[in-house]
């Protein structure tokens, strides 16, 4: 019996210095301590034992059992501590390897023109002002002179909401607004987005952005309106670049005129990028209508101005040379990291 014991005893010792890992260690435990276990076989052959020799095996089989539950508590703690060694190995931070480079935001090019116009007449005392992109028909159209037979107001070109509420299709009903107040004079420029009912391509989209400028004070004439967009001109396309003024026709202006620059890219000689114009379209402008002021409450005999509208999107096509107004609007990635 002591001799069986102790053989099962070694080859249990063995197999625990074998084990490799918790679950090999737990299969040893239970082929030898387990219900079915070798040593629990002997603990049941007991009955085969004389009486008198029982208490003397019973020990025998505990001592044994002892033994190996104490051989397999040790190799679980080596096991254990070796596996959590080798965790810490793992889980180890080099805080000497350099920093994986940050993923930072670049200015949309809408953005960096808006910030260019914006400094420009803020430079020139303009203060910048901003309304709702939800507009009433009233100051859309009517208070700025648009009457309702006028191609402007059909439903193809605007998104109407009901019949007096509709998306703004420029930024002037806030000049329209700021008028009404009755504080003059008045020095502003109104950025924002807005909405027409135009079919996608490389030149339109229904929703895009305008800067429009007004200034209503005593004694503003053409020249002042001129001078003005002269100097922006030359701060945003460069000192040497010269304006044209065309007549044109705008119904809250009188009189309107659009506005070309001299081609920055050859500097009015012709080439590929003005299509060998030598002049690029950039603005519409004129006197503030005396009705349009009249409408506001202010007396056109004592106060005139003059206002003007620029795209922003074209703004930022001409300025960073892109040809296609929709990658303006799909914020790839590798578009906008370019600026
Ligand atoms: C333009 C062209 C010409 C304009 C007029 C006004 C207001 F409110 F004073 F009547 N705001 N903006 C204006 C004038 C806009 O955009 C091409």
């Amino acid at each position: 019996m002591n001799d069986k014991l102790q053989e099962i005893k070694k080859r249990a010792f063995e197999q625990i210095e074998n084990a490799q890992e918790l679950d090999a260690l737990n299969d040893v435990r239970v082929a030898i301590l387990g219900k079915k276990g070798e040593l629990t076989a002997v603990l049941k052959s007991m009955k085969d034992v004389a009486p008198e020799d029982r208490p003397k095996v019973g020990q025998m089989v505990n001592d044994a059992r002892a033994d190996i539950e104490s051989k397999l508590a040790l190799a679980k703690e080596k096991l254990e501590s070796a596996e959590m060694e080798m965790k810490l190995k793992n889980e180890v931070i080099d805080v000497t390897l350099p920093a994986k480079k940050a993923k930072i935001g670049h200015n949309h090019p809408n953005i960096a023109a808006l910030e260019e116009v914006e400094d420009i007449f803020i430079g020139m005392g303009y203060e910048v002002v901003e309304g709702p992109e939800i507009e009433y028909d009233y100051y859309n159209f009517e208070a700025l002179n648009i009457p309702a037979d006028h191609p402007a107001k059909d439903e193809q070109d605007t998104f109407y909401i009901d019949k007096n509420i509709l998306l703004r299709t420029q930024t002037s009903p806030v000049q329209a607004r700021v008028m009404e107040q009755g504080k003059l004079p008045i020095r502003i420029i109104a950025p924002g987005r807005v909405f027409r009912a135009d079919e996608v391509d490389a030149t339109h989209s229904p929703s895009f952005h305008q800067i429009e400028g007004m200034v209503i004070d005593k004694n503003i004439t053409f020249a002042d309106l001129k001078g003005t967009l002269q100097e922006f001109a030359r701060k945003l396309f460069g000192e040497d670049t010269k304006v044209k003024f065309r007549p044109h026709h705008f119904p809250f202006t009188e009189p309107s005129a659009e506005v070309d620059v001299t081609c920055f890219k050859c500097g009015g000689k012709g080439c590929r990028f003005c299509k060998g114009e030598g002049w690029i379209e950039i603005l519409g402008c004129g006197m503030v209508h005396p009705h349009v002021l009249e409408m506001s409450g202010i007396d056109p005999n004592e106060y005139q101005g003059f206002a003007f509208g620029v795209g922003l999107e074209r703004i930022a096509l001409l300025k960073y040379e892109i040809d296609d107004m929709r990658l303006l609007y799909e914020n790839d990635d590798r578009f906008l990291k370019q600026f």
